[in-house]
């Protein structure tokens, strides 16, 4: 299914993209936090399975992700770790 693969590694990429909301190519914590504001603005239309969190929720999954613990979040810590999380069992 590599044509499958393609289609969600441009999807991410356009998720990415809207959730870095300054353009630094990275995503701070704020910018996870408003994730989905910014899929629903790239993507209008689009029914997103991210349930409302609270803070500690975001951070716990922020602290996840960021699996080298700097503090942004890369494009390809973004694909390696939020990426099955946002597409679900086959990802
Ligand atoms: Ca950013
Ligand atoms: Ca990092």
């Amino acid at each position: 299914m590599a044509e499958e693969e393609q289609m969600k590694r441009q999807f991410i990429d356009k998720v990415f993209q809207a959730a870095d909301a300054n353009g630094d190519g990275s995503i701070d914590f704020d910018e996870l936090r408003h994730i989905q504001e910014s899929i629903n603005d790239a993507f209008p239309g689009l029914n997103e399975p991210i349930e409302q969190r609270t803070d500690e929720e975001w951070r716990e999954d922020f602290d996840f992700v960021d699996t080298d613990h700097n503090g942004r979040i890369t494009k390809e810590e973004f694909v390696d770790n939020l990426l099955p999380a946002i597409l679900g069992d086959d990802a």
